[in-house]
């Protein structure tokens, strides 16, 4: 792997595009599915988090926060999993709304709540619910951050209610970006069965390209380190 890394750093100065991403259920993933969405051409690279290939050297000079996705476009190193689902879905046909109307305004504010208001309870969820061990998880903290996703699940209900996707009844950049917190959400068991987020999460699972980066329906993740 390391050497595969290396090789596109060195190759990086070319016209092309790739994304790292990592073969885990993280972040990388929202980007993975843009790309598929709007049928980008890219170079694919995994990018073992587990196996700790993001602090590699060669990684680290394209992000040096070493997290995924990474892409690079003309050279470009590129980070941040909504942004880059924004840029491929751009170039695309009809996954985001002509520049300048209520519906790209509508869309760019459910791109930005996604990062911004969805992924940091979730992230906190990860923490205090399943990857640190028992000993160090603080109960409070998780109950707070599940207080706050519901809070902000109540919203998108609301504008899911009578209509399949979040600008209406087409799919886009936006359902890729908020999708992915709502997969996030399922694996921490925050989407109860029949519920509007549920529709919403089949939906968006019945979609080819969600099923080659997810592959398949989303599952409750199992807490690692339960007896
Ligand atoms: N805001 C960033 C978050 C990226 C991020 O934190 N990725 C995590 C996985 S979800 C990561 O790379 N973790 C590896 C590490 O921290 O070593 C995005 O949406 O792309």
């Amino acid at each position: 792997m390391q050497v595969e890394i290396a090789t596109c750093v060195t190759q990086v100065n070319d016209m092309s595009t790739a994304l790292y991403f990592s073969p885990q259920p993280t972040r990388s993933r929202r980007a993975h599915w843009a790309f598929l969405e709007a049928e980008a051409d890219f170079v694919p690279h995994e990018v073992d988090i587990f196996a700790g290939e993001q602090n590699e050297p060669a990684y680290r000079a394209l992000n040096p926060m070493g997290h995924v996705p990474t892409a690079t476009f003309d050279s470009q190193a590129v980070s941040e999993s909504a942004a880059l689902a924004l840029i491929v879905c751009s170039e695309a046909k009809d996954l985001v709304p002509p520049s300048g109307t209520a519906a790209w305004r509508a869309a760019l504010q459910w791109v930005i709540f996604a990062p911004a208001e969805l992924d940091p309870q979730l992230a906190t969820l990860n923490a205090h619910r399943l990857l640190r061990p028992l000993a160090e998880r603080i109960a409070s903290v998780a109950a707070q951050a599940e207080e706050a996703w519901i809070q902000r699940a109540q919203r998108l209900e609301a504008t899911l209610t009578g209509q399949p996707f979040l600008l209406g009844e087409s799919f886009g950049v936006a359902d890729i970006c908020v999708g992915h917190s709502v997969v996030w959400a399922k694996m921490h068991d925050l989407l109860p069965a029949g519920s509007v987020l549920q529709t919403y999460l089949d939906k968006l699972q019945a979609r080819p390209a969600f099923q080659k980066v997810y592959g398949g329906p989303i599952e409750v993740y199992p807490d690692p380190h339960a007896g």
